[in-house]
């Protein structure tokens, strides 16, 4: 960044807001109900929903901030750190996203969830929503966005979440997040 910022909770509070309506599914749901068993989370029918997003347009935000022409990915900070069997030391939970004008166009940084400040366990105080993106990209307690200038590899980019051409290797992992396939509709059943 040109100019590194803060922003509080509050000026947060102060800023123009858009609200979308979006689908978050993890890219494990149904991981259950696969034919050949595949390590992770057991995910039945239920690691999907929808609702209402209201927050920061993520391009006021850079505007703000001036990135420099350099940067080639945003780097998303949540506040959650832990350990894993493949790292020596607790790590956060990080994902980055294309320096792509289209995409951070629709990007949100959420503040309210239906309407009310985001429950806990969906990210309070703030949420990256990135529409059409399964749900790891939806960084929840999100503390820090950084530009970089060298594409992100850290473990929750470039290990997990990623589309292996040969098994085992790593090194051409992709770091897609989009919806593959078809668009599903998930619509609420008759009452
Ligand atoms: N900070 C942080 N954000 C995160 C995660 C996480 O572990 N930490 N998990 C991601 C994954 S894998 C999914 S599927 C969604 C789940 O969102 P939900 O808990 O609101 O359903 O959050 C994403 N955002
Ligand atoms: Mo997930």
């Amino acid at each position: 960044m040109e100019k590194p910022l803060n922003f509080t909770y509050e000026q947060l509070k102060q800023m123009p807001m858009i609200e979308r309506y979006v689908t978050i599914e993890c890219s494990g749901n149904k991981r259950a109900l696969l034919t050949s068993p595949t390590p992770g989370e057991q995910w039945q029918t239920g690691a999907v929903g929808n609702a209402k997003w209201t927050g920061v347009p993520l391009a006021y935000l850079l505007d703000q901030v001036k990135v420099k022409a350099s940067a080639v990915e945003l780097v998303f900070t949540g506040f959650d750190s832990g350990l894993r069997p493949d790292m020596d030391r607790p790590v956060n939970f990080e994902r980055s996203l294309p320096m792509d004008k289209a995409l951070l166009n629709e990007c949100i940084l959420a503040l309210k969830m239906n309407d009310e400040p985001i429950p806990h366990k969906h990210g309070f105080p703030l949420r990256l929503i990135v529409p059409g993106w399964y749900g790891m990209a939806h960084v929840k307690w999100v503390s820090q966005i950084t530009a970089t200038s060298l594409p992100f590899k850290g473990p929750f980019q470039a290990i997990d979440y990623v589309y292996l051409t040969n098994e085992g290797d790593y090194s051409n992992a992709g770091v897609s997040g989009q919806f593959h396939g078809t668009w599903r509709l998930y619509l609420a059943g008759p009452r």
